[in-house]
């Protein structure tokens, strides 16, 4: 899309899945004529990807940086030294997140609880801020808020997990109404199930629980949320997807999916 051309695009947790793949449609929707600002705690990762990006789209300038979100010290530093080339942040895709665990409450562990919310909240909050300094000073630019059908459907299990995206659902709401006279937008995109490390990262390793999250449905896979970001922060200036849920056509709700045999 013409409306992509030139954008500067930040996306923190780009080492893998929403975040990763949202970098390949980038380059793809402006034909390569991208900067692409990437970052996540893997650098090896963002690395091979900046490879495979240079190597299919000869004009597309990819800069990786290690960042930690939930280290706010790291975040501080990060903003006040972007290099020069990829200072201007027009598309911020706040995207880190995890979950860990499913315990029920009265038993969660304590590191995991300050694991989501350090990343989930507090990481995605301080990444916001910083960006948002930029934004305003030029009255333009896009904010993308990674939530969850968690954030608005919790469930048995998702405690910790569906407080955080509940909590960067309420936060992106306020901050659309509090930049009502600016031509920035607030993007909330939710998704439900979608087939990436998230499950592997929840249970912690255990590969046999985290396929058995996705068994007997057709997930839907990172590309459908990527497509999905892509889109909404190519519309004309006046027009904002203020926030998306999207399912699998077998999911209806955070419990409601239907599993064939
Ligand atoms: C991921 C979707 O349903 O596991 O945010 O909360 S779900």
């Amino acid at each position: 899309a013409k409306r992509l051309q030139d954008k500067t695009i930040l996306i923190t947790g780009a080492s893998s899945g929403i975040g990763e793949q949202t970098a390949r449609d980038y380059a793809e929707a402006s034909n390569g004529q991208v900067k692409l600002f990437l970052t996540a705690r893997r650098l090896d990762k963002l690395e091979s990807l900046k490879e495979e990006l240079e190597a299919q789209w000869t004009n597309v300038k990819v800069c990786v940086k290690k960042l930690d979100v939930s280290d706010f010290k790291a975040v501080d530093e990060f903003f006040e030294s972007l290099p020069e080339d990829f200072k201007d942040i027009d598309i911020l895709i706040n995207n880190s997140g995890k979950a860990l665990g499913v315990d029920k409450i009265g038993t969660i562990k304590q590191e995991d609880i300050n694991g989501m919310f350090e990343v989930n909240v507090l990481g995605m909050i301080a990444v916001a801020q910083r960006t948002l300094q930029i934004f305003k000073a030029k009255n333009s630019g896009d904010i993308v808020q990674l939530g969850s059908i968690a954030g608005r459907d919790p469930y048995p299990g998702g405690g910790i997990y569906c407080a955080t995206k509940a909590a960067l659902r309420s936060f992106s709401h306020s901050l659309r109404k509090e930049l009502i006279d600016t031509k920035i937008r607030v993007i909330e995109i939710d998704p439900g199930n979608v087939e990436t490390e998230f499950s592997n990262v929840r249970f912690k390793g255990d590969a046999a629980a985290a396929k058995n999250v996705y068994k007997g449905t057709e997930p839907l896979v990172a590309k459908d949320i990527s497509d999905l970001i892509v889109y909404c922060t190519s519309r004309r200036q006046n027009v904002v997807v203020a926030e998306s849920l999207i399912f699998a056509t077998n999911q209806a709700s955070a419990s409601h999916i239907y599993r064939s045999e």
